[in-house]
């Protein structure tokens, strides 16, 4: 009796810890165009599979007069024939505010589609959308202590009723029950209470073949074993923990130029950053040949897309001896900054006066932080940084950096936290890109560059601003690298912020 409580009491609720597309970070920030309207997005996917997204956008485009959402698988047969699309509401006054939900019924890579009208026609914009189911747990047991006394009740209830009316339903008011009435009274009880036991019993086998075949969809991000080998080898060799079975160790596109973005940065210290690109040299492994780095362990953040378009951030660690390597070359960047530790906590509460925080790099350039003001968990922000050279002035000969004009990886120093985006979002680039086909037309920088703001045409005068919009998931301590171009040289940029609990 008390198993199938226990097991009827269980309900799918979600964990904190939340790990693919970026780590502990699942909300979706974009800035993106929708024809003539730039729109500014945040969808917070649904914790459980099926569930509900949370979408609001903020047009800053005036003259906007109905946005529609629709929920369109990113690949395969289905993303052809989408769903009836659904208005969006203003919630408030505010006419460039609008909020909706949308059902995810599956795991998987999903996009919404955005459709905008107003004074200036019609425009689309399509974002990428991971969904998958994160974790179950069991039902607080005063909840299920309830529910069982209710199931109880109407079991004797039920019980009760049927045994009354075999009884007594055939006899005058008022009369004697006979003898021979009472005993069918009984039988009826104890088959009505024989028959209701069957059928829990029957529901408490569907509910757990149920509860087992969803804890199989939960996911597992994919595992990472980093070894060092002979000639500063670095080899990493990816593992399939079991997900969902049409997950693949070989499927991985290029996200802007490349099919791993690796992050390693200097743990617990925080205080030296290395961004590279490994190369695949097998299934599930990828290789990479270490330039000089100091000695220390390393916590490995490494950023791949699937065919589907779904991102998945895997997670290793690795002590390194100091290693002198190659040179850095191509896309490679470093960085080192003050230990996190460091930081100093008065100057992080970035309260009013402290607006800007100035980042001195190694060959005197500076990269500066316009700091938004108090920052809170979950609040969607526009995070902008500008580079200027020794003199103080913008750089000449600004460049793309992997097609964009910045990178940036937002990492919490207790390791909960980690989210690698671009002036256009948070989502991967790649996903972006097949869920927009029409912005392709000449490679990721143009894509990234039609969906900025301010961007100017032309590459002979790229601004030395880059914009990321993005949300902390949750109060507490960060670290943020951000990485600008000018040159062939790449700056990385260090910043610390401290973050508020959003006051309810
Ligand atoms: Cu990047």
């Amino acid at each position: 009796m008390k198993r199938w409580i226990q097991t009827i009491c269980w309900v799918i609720v979600v964990s904190s810890t939340v790990a693919y597309a970026h780590v502990g970070s699942p909300d979706v920030y974009a800035d993106g165009q929708a024809g003539p309207y730039q729109l500014s997005i945040v969808v917070r996917p649904p914790l459980v599979i099926p569930g509900v997204a949370e979408i609001d956008v903020r047009t800053e485009t005036a003259g906007v007069d109905r946005i529609t959402i629709t929920p369109i698988p990113l690949v395969g047969e289905a993303s052809k024939h989408p769903p009836v699309p659904d208005a969006m509401q203003r919630p408030s006054k505010d006419p460039q505010f609008f909020s909706g939900q949308l059902w995810i019924m599956a795991p998987g890579s999903w996009q919404i589609r955005f459709a905008v009208s107003g004074s200036q026609g019609a425009g689309f914009l399509s974002i990428p959308l991971p969904a998958a189911a994160l974790a179950t747990r069991k039902m607080k047991p005063a909840l299920g202590a309830l529910l069982a006394l209710l199931g109880a009740f109407l079991v004797l209830g039920m019980a009760g009723i049927i045994g009354a009316a075999t009884r007594e339903a055939k006899l005058r008011p008022g009369s004697a029950i006979p003898a021979a009435n009472r005993r069918r009274g009984f039988v009826a009880m104890a088959v009505t209470v024989t028959i209701l036991l069957a059928v829990i019993l029957l529901g408490d086998w569907w509910w757990k073949a149920d509860a087992a075949s969803y804890s199989e969809n939960i996911y597992k991000p994919l595992q990472m074993h980093p070894t060092l080998e002979s000639d500063n080898r670095l080899r990493l060799k990816l593992a399939d923990p079991g997900w969902l079975p049409q997950r693949e160790l070989d499927d991985f596109i290029p996200d802007h130029y490349h099919l791993m973005h690796l992050y390693m940065i200097r743990w617990p210290q925080m205080d030296v950053v290395f961004h590279l690109h490994p190369e695949p040299v097998g299934t599930g492994e990828f290789q990479l040949s270490l330039p000089s780095m100091p000695a220390g362990n390393y916590r490995l953040y490494a950023d791949v897309v699937h065919a589907s378009g779904f991102p998945e951030t895997i997670v290793g660690t690795i002590p390194l001896p100091t290693i002198s390597g190659r040179p850095l070359a191509g896309d490679d960047a470093e960085g080192s900054a003050k230990l996190v530790t460091e930081a100093n906590q008065a100057e992080l509460a970035t309260e009013e006066g402290h607006n800007e925080e100035k980042f001195l790099l190694p060959d005197g350039y500076a990269m500066v932080w316009k700091i938004p003001g108090t920052l809170t968990a979950k609040a969607p922000e526009d995070f902008r940084f500008e580079l200027f050279d020794a003199r103080g002035k913008p750089p000449a000969d600004m460049a793309l950096y992997m097609g964009m004009l910045g990178h940036a990886a937002f990492v919490k120093t207790d390791g909960t936290v980690f989210a690698h985006i671009h002036p256009g979002g948070t989502m991967a680039m790649a996903a972006f890109l097949m869920a927009n086909p029409q912005s392709s037309s000449d490679g990721i920088g143009s894509a990234s560059m039609q969906n900025m703001p301010g961007m100017v045409s032309g590459t002979s005068s790229l601004p030395n601003t880059a914009s990321f919009p993005y949300g902390f998931p949750t109060p507490g301590q960060y670290r943020i690298f951000v990485q600008m171009k000018h040159g062939s040289r790449v700056e990385t940029g260090v910043f610390d912020a401290v973050v508020r609990t959003p006051r309810s």
